[in-house]
């Protein structure tokens, strides 16, 4: 993107447009592509762009370690559908973005991580503070840049931006030398973007179309599997036409959840590894699988040679790399869900597939997600019932990664997009909290709650002094079990219960929360679950709640790995407690 090392400003010209430093630059154009909010943390090579910031009308959110500024720009991305933005300096501040920049790539978030360099002068010197950002974040980035030279400023953020949010969304990062940020240009207009290499598809091929709503019309047993690409493409209400028209039950992948209403008879909910049973039988048996805004994860098809044996596949994705990647697609339609599923809308006729709906009943009566109600000590499970109960749908729920993650999925009702936030693809330990508090800053009004495991709250827990600083009412479940309770099932089912470090001894959580100025409520009964829900729903400050749970549960249904989907343990203890 850059050309050669700038020795300082570029050349005065006549025109009228405004002569700027690179962080006058920077800070301008970020305000141009409608950022008003913005995470991040200081350091010496991004003095000059802080220095511009100090009095700029941008919200500016410090978290407590980059990582933690990276996962809360992603939360913010998340649940406002804007560009999330991350400032850090060179060197170990970009090296803490790493883990949230993954994050983004895999779940395709669009954010612009913005990081200091050293003087172009030094870059290659092992100068203080120096790390080949770029080269660090090559893989991990939809698109990376550094600017050498202050004239090409301008247009490489307009172009991080364009590339940020377009097509399948990820994240971008730009690598601004110091000495850039202080020399200074004349700007340039806007205009268009052109990027040459860069193709957007966005309609998807007409006849592809056509041949997709036939196969539609000609199923008797078809499912729809929706991705995050339906919430990513802000899609759900076409999805809901389409499927409504056509008559299609609908299963969501972990990231799809909130894209199909789960109160709705004709949503078999999540499917895959943790999914529903509902789910994976209906994707085994099905004639025709209509996947749309979904990457075919390994988590999701289980055994990929025996994954939905039986169907046609129609995969509908914005990213052509996708298609056939994993698994063979009969009808490929590259484009935009929102669009697509509009054409295909019209195209597709009723049909009552009054034998596939009983199937599916039946599967469905027969297997719901269960726990033992009657357990004398707090289950996970009944601890998130619960939230729902008390929530319903108003609240934006957010989670860490691991057993807890899942039972949020399996027990909360998601019925909107944008309100389930989590760390799909890398499954990133220490996501919840600062993507919780990005959220928040999203979106002020909502009631966000991170429903946390302890061990990944244990990893960036240090964040509560961040929500506590912007007063931040966000709410922190932990389902305590003392263990990093997914590790630990693994242990179990196996290598024969040997529980090898997989216990953590944990701090008291409530007291930890007091002490950063948030409230702390600990539970150990399961009598007290709904008043402390109670409790938390009535705080004003950000509330920490410590459940501490069963030690023991198990996430089910569970496939094994290498297992097809309908392979699935656990249906006999679910039965058991019918
Ligand atoms: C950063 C990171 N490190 C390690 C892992 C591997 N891992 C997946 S789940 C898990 C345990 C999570 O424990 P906890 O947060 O307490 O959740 P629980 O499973 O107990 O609900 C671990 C270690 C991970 N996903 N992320
Ligand atoms: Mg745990």
């Amino acid at each position: 993107m850059s050309k050669k090392p700038s020795q300082g400003d570029c050349p005065q010209t006549t025109s009228a447009l405004p002569i700027k430093t690179g962080a006058e630059i920077v800070v301008d154009t970020l305000i141009e592509q409608g950022v008003d909010t913005m995470f991040g943390y200081l350091g010496g090579v991004v003095l000059p762009l802080f220095d511009k910031l100090y009095d700029a009308p941008i919200n500016f959110i410090i978290p407590r370690h980059e990582q933690g500024g990276c996962h809360m720009a992603d939360g913010y991305a998340r649940a406002s559908g804007k560009v999330g933005v991350v400032v850090a300096t060179s060197g170990p501040g970009a090296c803490n973005l790493i883990t949230g920049i993954a994050n983004a790539m895999m779940d395709s978030v669009p954010i612009v991580a913005i990081t200091g360099q050293v003087r172009t002068d030094l870059i290659g010197n092992d100068a203080f503070q120096e790390a080949d950002t770029t080269g660090i974040t090559r893989p991990i980035t939809k698109h990376n840049m550094i600017v050498k030279d202050v004239k090409d400023l301008q247009q490489s953020i307009r172009q991080a931006f364009y590339i940020a949010k377009t097509g399948r969304p990820g994240p971008v990062l730009i690598d601004i030398p110091v000495d850039v940020q202080v020399a200074k240009c004349q700007t340039k207009p806007l205009t268009d973007i052109s990027l040459p290499g860069y193709k957007l598809q966005q309609a998807g091929h007409s006849r592809q179309i056509k041949m997709a709503a036939a196969a539609i019309n000609k199923s008797e047993k078809p499912v729809v599997y929706a991705g995050g690409g339906i919430i990513t493409g802000n899609a759900s209400d076409e999805l809901r036409a389409f499927a409504l028209k056509a008559n299609l039950p609908v299963t969501m992948t972990l990231l799809g959840l909130g894209a199909y209403d789960q109160m709705r008879a004709e949503s078999l909910d999540m499917l895959g590894m943790h999914g529903s049973a509902y789910a994976n039988y209906a994707i085994q048996e099905c004639d025709l699988l209509i996947a749309v805004g979904a990457r075919f994860d390994d988590r999701v098809t289980g055994k990929i040679k025996t994954f939905a044996p039986n169907a046609k596949i129609i995969h509908i994705d914005i990213d052509p790399s996708s298609i056939s990647k994993n698994i063979h697609v009969d009808i490929p339609v590259v484009g935009d869900a929102k669009f697509i599923l509009a054409e295909l809308t019209k195209e597709v006729e009723h049909k009552e597939r009054k034998q596939w709906f009983t199937k599916i009943a039946e599967w469905k009566s027969k297997y719901p997600f269960r726990y033992d109600t009657k357990s004398a000590s707090i289950k996970p499970q009944y601890v998130i019932e619960q939230l729902w109960e008390a929530t319903k749908d108003r609240a934006i729920i957010v989670t860490g990664v691991g057993q807890h993650q899942m039972w949020t999925a399996q027990f909360y009702k998601h019925t909107k997009p944008r309100h389930f936030i989590t760390s799909g693809g890398l499954g990133t330990m220490g996501f919840g909290l600062p993507a919780a508090i990005g959220a928040q800053v999203a979106k002020p009004d909502a009631l966000v709650i991170d429903i946390d495991g302890d061990s990944s709250f244990n990893m960036t827990m240090n964040e509560i002094c961040t929500a506590v600083q912007y007063e931040l009412p966000i709410k922190v479940c932990i389902i305590n079990n003392g263990y990093m309770g997914m590790v630990r099932q693994w242990q179990e089912l196996f290598y024969g219960k040997r529980y090898s470090k997989s216990s953590l001894r944990n701090p008291e959580f409530a007291a930890v929360a007091e002490a950063f100025g948030a409230a702390g409520i600990t539970v150990d009964k399961k009598n007290d679950v709904k008043t402390a829900i109670g409790k938390m729903l009535a705080e004003k400050r950000p509330c920490v709640v410590d459940f501490k749970v069963e030690r023991e549960e198990n996430v089910w249904p569970m496939v094994p790995t290498g297992k097809s989907l309908h392979e699935m343990d656990g249906l006999d203890i679910f039965e058991s407690m019918a």
